[in-house]
């Protein structure tokens, strides 16, 4: 097996999503790395021609890898509805259509859970996921994934994060993600408890790549 590789010096955060771009910077913060994104350095969004959250994340960070000459940084993540059959999974962004019309696409979801009578907690669960790649140039790679499992709540609660965050009910907690603080979503201790999938993928990234 390779030797990790520290992430030194710039790096680019293969992102066209805001939402992600703004939590991939808070995460990347404390460890002095300078981000630059994938849209400040007018990169190509790469089509997301894989299967798995994994080979999306990477199709992302190599793709971006190249064209940027710099270690690049990218997250492949959605939501995985259990009585679903896991969907929208990988198309999680997909099912929000051109116009990311996320208040659609919850409802599209909510619609689908009530066809099936999914009406009790128990049988609304669901994990948000997320893959993370760091790719270098030289084609070197890096690869973390996590979740966060949850309950879907209808109608959805709160106006912060973005994407499905106000569907989602973190197993413990009383307030969906729409409803909680950025720290309180993706912080990492000591600051917050490191509660989403993008976190928890985080902090086991930084343990092989960051300082
Ligand atoms: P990039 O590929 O440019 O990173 P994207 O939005 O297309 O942006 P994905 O293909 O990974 O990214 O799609 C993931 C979708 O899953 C995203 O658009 C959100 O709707 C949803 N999602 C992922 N993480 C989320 C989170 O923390 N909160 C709410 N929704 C999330």
């Amino acid at each position: 097996m390779s030797e990790h590789r520290r992430i030194t010096g710039r790096l680019v955060i293969a992102t066209h999503n805001p939402g992600k771009l703004a939590e991939m910077r808070e995460l990347l913060a404390p460890y002095g790395v300078e981000a630059v994104s994938a849209a400040e350095l007018g990169l190509p969004e790469p089509e997301e021609t894989g299967t798995t959250f994994q080979a999306n994340a990477r199709i992302k960070a190599m793709a971006a890898a190249t064209a940027a000459q710099l270690p690049a940084f990218a997250d492949d993540s959605g939501l995985a509805v259990d009585a679903l059959d896991g969907q929208p999974g990988i198309y999680s962004a997909r099912w929000a259509g051109e116009t990311k019309d996320f208040a659609a696409a919850m409802a599209q979801i909510e619609r689908l859970l009530q066809e099936r009578g999914a009406t009790d907690p128990a049988q609304r669960t669901a994990q948000f996921v997320s893959a993370l790649c760091v790719a270098w140039p030289d084609g070197h790679l890096e690869e973390v994934e996590a979740k966060v499992d949850g309950t879907l709540v209808w109608p959805p609660r709160g106006s912060a994060g973005f994407g499905y965050d106000p569907a989602f009910l973190p197993d413990g907690h009383t307030r969906t993600f729409g409803e909680m603080t950025s720290i309180e979503k993706h912080g990492l201790p000591p600051l917050g408890l490191g509660l989403s999938h993008r976190a928890k993928a985080f902090v086991k990234l930084a343990e092989i790549c960051l300082a």
